[in-house]
This record gives C-alpha cells, sequence and structure tokens, in this order.
C-alpha cells in the first residue's frame, strides 16, 4: 500500500511535468540532471528505472567535473553510497518515506552534520570541529530519506566578516563562481548552493539567509529560493549571525520542488524556541499542493515603487530588470491578480537612514556564535567566542587577512552592549516599524494586499528585519550587448551577458503558502529558467553512470 501510494504520487506529478515541457520533449526515459524535477526523479526511482546510488554516482560524477572551475562544493559525503544503498533497499523492500526519499540534496557550509564532514562557514578556525548531532534540518531531511550529498562553499561566515571580500569566498572553499558567464560573481552567501542547484549537481540544496542570502544567490543563479519566516524552520545547530533575522530555506530549480523540501524542512524544533511561534498548531500547510496555476486570480498584488527605488537609477546595468520586471507585471494581472501600484513604504526615507539592523546583527552575532561553539563537543581550535575567531582569522595565512578584513566584527565587538541591553531593543524596535507599520506590513494593511512584487535585486531588506518570508523566480537575464563590471573588490564578473536575475513576492509573516501558488502561477506562465544555458554544462548523465 505505501509503495502503491507513493508511486501514484510520483506518476501524477511526472505527468504535469511532461506538460511543461512540452515542445522539448525529452526522448530518453532518462531524466536530463539540469533540470530534473523531484516527481521525475522520484518516479524513476519508483519504477526501477535507475537507484539513489545512480543519482549519487550520476551527481558527483557531475560535480567532479566542474569544481575545479566553479569551487560550488566544499566536501563530498563520504556516507553518500552506503545512504543511497540503504534507501534503495528500503524501497525495494516496498517503503517508500515520501517525495525526496532517495534524492540527493546538498547542504550549505555552516549546517552541523553528526557525521564525517566539517562544517565551518568556510573558516579553518572551525575545520576538524565536531557537532552534538546533526542540524535539526539535516535531521528532517534524512527523516524524509534525503540523502545529504555534501556541503556547498559559501561567503565565508555568511558575509559576516569583512568589508572587503567577495561573493563565494571562503577559506577552506576558495572562490565559487556562478555559471552562467566566465568568472561570474555568484552572488552570496549561500553561493554555492545556487551554482549547485542551478547546474543540476543535486535535486535540490539548502541555503540560509539573514539578509539575502537565499533570495540573492537563487536569483543570479537561475533558480527559485524560498527565505521562510523566521521560525518556520529551525536554525538549531547552525552557524548564526542573528537569531532575529536568520532562517534556512531550499534553493531548488522548480516552485514545487522548493515546496517539497521546505514541507520536510518546516516545523517546531525543541532546540530552537523561535520555532513554537508558528500558528499551524500542528498540521502545516501542505506547500506542495499550494502550487496552482489560479494561485494569482482574484489576489491583490501590491508593487512598492518608493522601495524598488533601491535599486538606483535607470542605467545599463537596471535597465533590462526593470523592463524585465514591468513586464512580468501584465503576465501577474493576465494571470487574474489585480496589480495596485505604488503601494509605497511609508517609512522608506527612515529606513534608508537607519543603522538599526546593524546593531541588531552586531550584537545578535556575539551572542549567538558563542552558543554555537560552546555547544561543539571537539573543537580542535579551541575558539569559544567572537574574539577568539577573529585573532584566529587574523594570523591564520590561509584565512587572507588583512586584504579580506574582519570590519565587521571589529564593529561587532566595539559595541558597548548585548542583545539583552536597551539599546538593542530600541534597534530591534526601530526594525520592527521600518518593516513593519512603516514598511511591508503597513503596505500590505493599508491597500488589502496579499503580496508585495519586487525584483529580486532590492527585496530581501525590508523583509529580513522584521523576519518575513520571500520567494525569488526566475525573471531574465542580462542581454548579449551588456558591458563586464566587475564586483567592488575587482576579481569577479558582476553584470555581464547572461547573468540571471529574479523576481520576489513577498508577504506577511507565516504566508509561505500562499507566496508559494503565486510564484508557480508566475513560473508556470514564464519558464523563464528554460530560456538560457550556462556557458559551462557537466556532460555526466545517468546513462554515463549506469554503463
Ligand atoms: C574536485 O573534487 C575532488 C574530489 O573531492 C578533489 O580531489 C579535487 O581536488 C577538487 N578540485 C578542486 C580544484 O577543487
Ligand atoms: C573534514 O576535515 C578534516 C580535517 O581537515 C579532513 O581530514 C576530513 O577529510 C574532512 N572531511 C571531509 C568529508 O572532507
Ligand atoms: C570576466 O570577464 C572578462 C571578459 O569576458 C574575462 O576576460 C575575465 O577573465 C573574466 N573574469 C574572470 C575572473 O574569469
Ligand atoms: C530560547 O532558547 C534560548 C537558547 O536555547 C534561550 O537562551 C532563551 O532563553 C529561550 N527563550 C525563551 C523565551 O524561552
Ligand atoms: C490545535 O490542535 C489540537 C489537537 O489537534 C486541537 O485539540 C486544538 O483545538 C487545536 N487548537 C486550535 C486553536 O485550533
Ligand atoms: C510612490 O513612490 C514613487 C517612487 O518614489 C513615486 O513616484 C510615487 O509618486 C509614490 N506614490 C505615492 C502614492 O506615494
Ligand atoms: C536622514 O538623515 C539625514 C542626515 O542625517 C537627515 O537630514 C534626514 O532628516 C533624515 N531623514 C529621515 C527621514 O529620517
Ligand atoms: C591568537 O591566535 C594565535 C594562533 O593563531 C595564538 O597563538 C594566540 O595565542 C592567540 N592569541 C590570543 C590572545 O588568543
Ligand atoms: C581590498 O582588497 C583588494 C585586494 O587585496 C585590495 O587591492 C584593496 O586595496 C582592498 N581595499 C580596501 C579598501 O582595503
Ligand atoms: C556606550 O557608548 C555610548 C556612546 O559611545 C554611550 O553613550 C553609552 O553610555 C555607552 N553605554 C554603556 C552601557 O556603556
Ligand atoms: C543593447 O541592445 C538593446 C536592444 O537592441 C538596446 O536597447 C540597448 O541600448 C543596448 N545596450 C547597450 C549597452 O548597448
Ligand atoms: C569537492 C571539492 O571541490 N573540494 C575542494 C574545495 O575547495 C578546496 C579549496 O579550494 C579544495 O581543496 C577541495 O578539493
Amino acid at each position: 500500500m505505501v509503495l502503491l501510494a507513493c508511486f501514484w504520487k510520483a506518476f501524477v506529478a511526472s505527468t504535469a511535468v511532461a506538460t511543461l515541457v512540452a515542445g522539448h520533449p525529452n526522448p530518453s526515459t532518462l531524466p536530463f540532471l539540469l533540470d530534473a524535477t523531484i516527481s521525475e526523479l522520484s518516479a524513476g526511482l519508483e519504477k526501477g528505472t535507475f537507484s539513489s546510488v545512480d543519482l549519487v554516482d550520476a551527481y558527483v560524477g557531475r560535480i567532479l567535473e566542474v569544481n575545479s572551475t566553479l569551487h560550488m562544493v566544499t566536501e563530498i559525503n563520504p556516507d553518500a553510497w552506503t545512504i543511497a544503498k540503504q534507501l534503495d533497499d528500503e524501497r525495494a523492500a516496498g517503503k517508500c518515506r515520501g517525495p525526496l526519499h532517495g534524492l540527493p540534496i546538498l547542504i550549505k557550509n555552516n549546517i552541523a552534520t553528526a557525521d564525517l564532514m566539517n562544517n565551518t562557514a568556510g573558516s579553518y578556525a572551525l575545520l576538524g570541529a565536531k557537532a552534538p548531532r546533526d542540524a535539526t534540518v539535516a535531521t528532517k531531511l534524512r527523516k524524509a530519506g534525503a540523502i545529504i550529498l555534501g556541503k556547498t562553499n559559501l561567503s565565508q561566515w555568511a558575509n559576516f566578516r569583512s568589508s572587503n571580500s567577495s561573493n563565494g569566498w571562503s577559506a577552506y572553499g576558495g572562490q565559487t563562481y556562478g555559471a552562467y558567464y566566465p568568472g561570474q560573481d555568484p552572488s552570496g552567501s549561500s553561493s554555492g548552493s545556487g551554482v549547485a542547484s542551478s547546474l543540476g549537481l543535486a535535486v535540490a540544496s539548502l541555503g540560509t539567509e539573514t539578509d539575502g542570502s537565499i533570495v540573492s544567490p537563487s536569483e543570479n543563479n537561475n533558480i527559485v529560493g524560498i527565505k521562510p519566516t523566521v521560525g518556520l524552520t529551525s536554525r538549531a545547530l547552525v552557524i548564526p549571525i542573528s537569531e532575529h533575522q536568520d532562517t534556512v530555506g531550499p534553493m531548488a530549480r522548480t516552485v514545487k520542488d522548493a515546496a517539497h523540501v521546505l514541507q520536510v524542512i518546516a516545523g517546531p524544533d525543541a532546540y530552537d524556541n523561535y520555532t513554537q511561534a508558528n500558528p499551524f498548531n500542528g498540521t502545516l500547510p501542505d506547500y506542495a499542493k499550494a502550487c496552482n496555476l489560479d494561485a494569482l486570480k482574484g489576489k491583490r498584488i501590491g508593487v512598492p515603487r518608493n522601495y524598488i527605488g533601491l535599486l538606483g537609477p535607470r542605467d545599463e546595468a537596471t535597465a533590462p530588470i526593470l523592463d524585465a520586471f514591468e513586464d512580468a507585471l501584465k503576465i501577474i494581472a493576465e494571470a487574474g491578480a489585480t496589480i495596485v501600484d505604488n503601494t509605497n513604504y511609508t517609512a522608506y526615507e527612515q529606513y534608508l537612514n537607519s543603522s538599526a539592523e546593524g546593531i541588531v546583527l552586531d550584537a545578535d552575532f556575539v551572542a549567538n556564535l558563542k552558543s554555537y561553539l560552546d555547544q561543539l563537543t571537539y573543537n580542535p581550535t579551541g575558539v569559544g567566542s567572537l574574539a577568539d575567531v577573529r585573532n584566529f582569522t587574523q594570523t591564520f595565512p590561509p584565512e587572507e587577512y588583512p586584504s579580506r578584513d574582519t570590519a565587521t566584527w571589529d564593529e561587532s565587538l566595539a559595541l558597548n552592549f548585548t542583545n539583552t541591553s536597551p539599546e538593542f531593543w530600541a534597534a530591534y524596535q526601530e526594525d520592527l516599524y521600518l518593516g513593519g507599520a512603516g514598511g511591508l506590513l503597513g503596505a500590505l494593511a493599508n491597500y488589502s494586499l496579499d503580496a508585495v512584487v519586487v525584483p529580486t535585486a532590492v527585496a530581501s531588506g525590508i523583509s529580513a528585519i522584521i523576519g518575513a518570508p520571500l520567494v525569488t523566480v526566475p525573471l531574465g537575464f542580462y542581454p548579449p550587448n551588456t558591458t563586464v563590471q566587475t564586483n567592488r573588490r575587482g576579481n569577479l564578473n558582476a553584470t555581464a551577458p547572461n547573468i540571471p536575475f529574479g523576481i520576489s513576492f513577498a508577504g506577511k509573516h507565516w504566508s509561505e503558502e500562499s507566496l508559494i501558488g503565486f510564484a508557480y502561477a508566475y513560473e508556470q506562465r514564464t519558464m523563464t529558467r528554460r530560456k538560457s544555458l550556462p556557458y559551462i554544462l557537466p556532460g555526466t548523465e545517468l546513462a554515463t553512470v549506469m554503463g
């Protein structure tokens, strides 16, 4: 019975996928890994067309083809094959745990696993350190039958160290590059997760976001990212920046795949008491079922024009995004939504001036990092505080100090109060106003909106400071005549032909179910991901490893 139920779900879903890609039918019975979906892979496993061991072989083969160029994966799980075999055996015995059973997933190298893999945030200060157990999100993935295939590279410390580093660089993993242009800035900080999901190096990946770290690398790597409400997913044993803003979420090639992964990692956790605020009383929404073509029908979608101004004036770097965004508004309207224009954020000018977010992150990091380090069961460098980590970083040459400075930590350590002080409380309350009544929540209420929509390049900030959710979907690509421009450090191509960008739906806390529906309805009408290809593509497919 269990087996039949799983097969039925996979079969129905894969039929839907076949209609999606009409016009590009895949003549092979084996899914192409660049775009393979959870339902296609799960159907193939269920029919016995290939095994989970084959999938691990194929994905590792793909990783090894591109790792010397892109550096997107820091470690491959040496246990992946054993785990895959166990899950194959379980399936053969008639047990299917659900949509992720036997599917390889990569996780960001700040999510701990109590196995042979390291959890370092890209720093040598944590190499060899041991966590007491898996991070809760990793435990949940394993219970759902996912195979944790490896760890992805990231902007070191989730981009909370330096004022002069580069997206996707870590001392431990080197420089990650995006796959859509040589030397592409992969964005960050979940850089490797973005590149890996985009190139089909796993079925999906996990990232973490404090302010932009899921949605930004999702947009620049042509994938879907869900940044959940703070507290929907547990942060236990995830190397932190800020308990008030950190969240773990899926990065995948389709909205539905991201929804399936979110389903598995969401929910209350005794190790992270923010998850107790979840209003679902034991039964989470069915996020994959929220993927409904009619989801935008009758909805009111706001456009906060003043906030979109964050993108900057119209120029070569912004024009393609602004034009694609206007086209997207038409598609959202055609899908049945009412576009409500100029739903501006009333405290926008004050938001631009505010230093409250910096204070919250600085103070949280000092306390939250110490809590993480205190939990380690083995800690070879002995770092026990941010001061220790800074000293280690400044004296260990592979950390590339001083060229990559520690300015962010210097600021954190210079604070003369903690995240339980009145000064902190004032800053946090300011954030709750700027993003709340004066920002996103005010606009949602004043204009009776179901969500707002913005270019992903500006999406993260206002939602970050209140812990509210976002979903980003591919929107377009820079055109062929784009002039190549580098990042600030000068080591990455930040604007260049073919680099992807996205559009984000933003809503109130716990509104993931609606946002996923809106993103799906938009995605299915555009299928933008399929409109361009990376410049570098691994050639290993299931057929390669199956002989
Ligand atoms: C690619 O991955 C393999 C296997 O982990 C490793 O031996 C090799 O050094 C990696 N290459 C680079 C350049 O990272
Ligand atoms: C973790 O780091 C240790 C110490 O450098 C290394 O020996 C080990 O191979 C790493 N684990 C994996 C899975 O790469
Ligand atoms: C950035 O693009 C330029 C122009 O195509 C190219 O010459 C350069 O090598 C690229 N940078 C990197 C780091 O690959
Ligand atoms: C939440 O948990 C943290 C650490 O686990 C603890 O320090 C804090 O006091 C808890 N807060 C509440 C409201 O229970
Ligand atoms: C929450 O769930 C419990 C158990 O299912 C039920 O008894 C209770 O009425 C629910 N509470 C609310 C507010 O829905
Ligand atoms: C909203 O902001 C835009 C851009 O700053 C501005 O042009 C427009 O007049 C504003 N509309 C309202 C109703 O405030
Ligand atoms: C923003 O800061 C500037 C300079 O400190 C100040 O003149 C201005 O009044 C501020 N604006 C708001 C809206 O707070
Ligand atoms: C700083 O780190 C170095 C090694 O990286 C160590 O020898 C030294 O004792 C540390 N200093 C302090 C004050 O912790
Ligand atoms: C940032 O690092 C680069 C590369 O090492 C260096 O050329 C540049 O001077 C640094 N910038 C600052 C502001 O320190
Ligand atoms: C922290 O420093 C500020 C100014 O730098 C000062 O006004 C404040 O009194 C100090 N607070 C404490 C608790 O030392
Ligand atoms: C690129 O081509 C488009 C369409 O022909 C044109 O509108 C745009 O101005 C061009 N951009 C540059 C930088 O030449
Ligand atoms: C799997 C993989 O690519 N590992 C590499 C990660 O980056 C470091 C540093 O560049 C390499 O030494 C690893 O081989």
